[in-house]
């Protein structure tokens, strides 16, 4: 079989110090791999950063730029939409922060392409707890959030929350994206509650989440409070879902 090819989906907010080497990192890992930086008109200036990568990566690094409301979710519905529009086979998602550590895309991949599974999620709770770096409040915030979801929702994976994921583009392609209802971290709950429901084949590879070191996190009460609703919101649409297994 031939290589299959890679495209690994970024979402940047003032991302710039971290934005060049992620790229880098990302490309070194062969040449099957490219990326589609989707930047929200961030203050900073990362959407010339990006522009300037994708000037020295022709081909290989693509920029999406949006100037409509700040989202996370809007971001990624915006860019994984045309990334199923794509020639690819396998569609990554992670953070520009290296919380995602690129060295991890690899066995990730590999689920996806030799493993046979539809989505394979980077996951913080497969081993304990491998989260470094994280205040005690956020290590329990997330510890609960995942709790929370997969009670609610019966969701099996381990870590329901992580954006750290790798998607056949074919069963991404089968998500209802422009219907989803939520907007920031939720987004990513909605997408494996579809991806349940789709039949998709789920597994989980263990990373280890490093919290980043520059820029800073835009994780705000706001947000943690969709999360908070979401889990019954997917409920109600899809009863018959709670607990099937991926
Ligand atoms: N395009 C876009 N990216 C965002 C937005 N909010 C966060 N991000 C990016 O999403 C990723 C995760 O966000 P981060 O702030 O690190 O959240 P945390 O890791 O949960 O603290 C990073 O790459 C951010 O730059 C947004 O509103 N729009
Ligand atoms: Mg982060």
């Amino acid at each position: 079989m031939t290589a299959p090819r890679i495209l690994v989906v970024t979402p940047t907010y003032n991302e710039r110090e971290n934005l060049p080497t992620l790229v880098r990192q990302v490309l070194d890992l062969g040449p099957s791999y490219s990326m589609l930086v989707v930047d929200d008109a961030s203050p900073d200036g990362t959407g010339a950063v990006a522009d300037a990568l994708a000037t020295e990566f022709p081909g290989r690094v693509h920029v999406m730029h949006r100037t409509g409301k700040r989202g996370l979710g809007r971001s990624y519905v915006d860019a994984l939409s045309h990334a199923v529009t794509m020639d690819v086979d396998i569609v990554c998602q992670m953070d520009a922060d290296f919380s995602h550590d690129p060295r991890y895309l690899p066995q990730m991949v590999e689920g996806v392409a030799a493993g046979g599974l539809d989505l394979v999620i980077g996951s913080r709770y497969l081993r304990g707890v491998s989260v470094v770096n994280w205040p005690l409040r956020r290590l329990i915030l997330s510890t609960f959030a995942n709790r929370y979801v997969r009670a609610i929702t019966g969701l099996p994976a381990r870590d329901c929350t992580s954006g750290y994921r790798c998607w056949r583009r074919e069963a991404l392609a089968r998500l209802p994206l422009r219907q989803f209802v939520s907007d920031g971290y939720a987004f990513i709950v909605e997408m494996l509650f579809e991806a349940m429901g789709a039949g998709c084949r789920i597994g989980e590879v263990p990373i280890i989440y490093v919290e980043r070191r520059e820029g800073q996190s835009k994780m705000s009460r706001g947000v943690i409070l969709e999360s908070v609703f979401v889990p019954w919101r997917l409920v109600a649409r899809h009863p018959s879902w709670r607990g099937r297994r991926g």
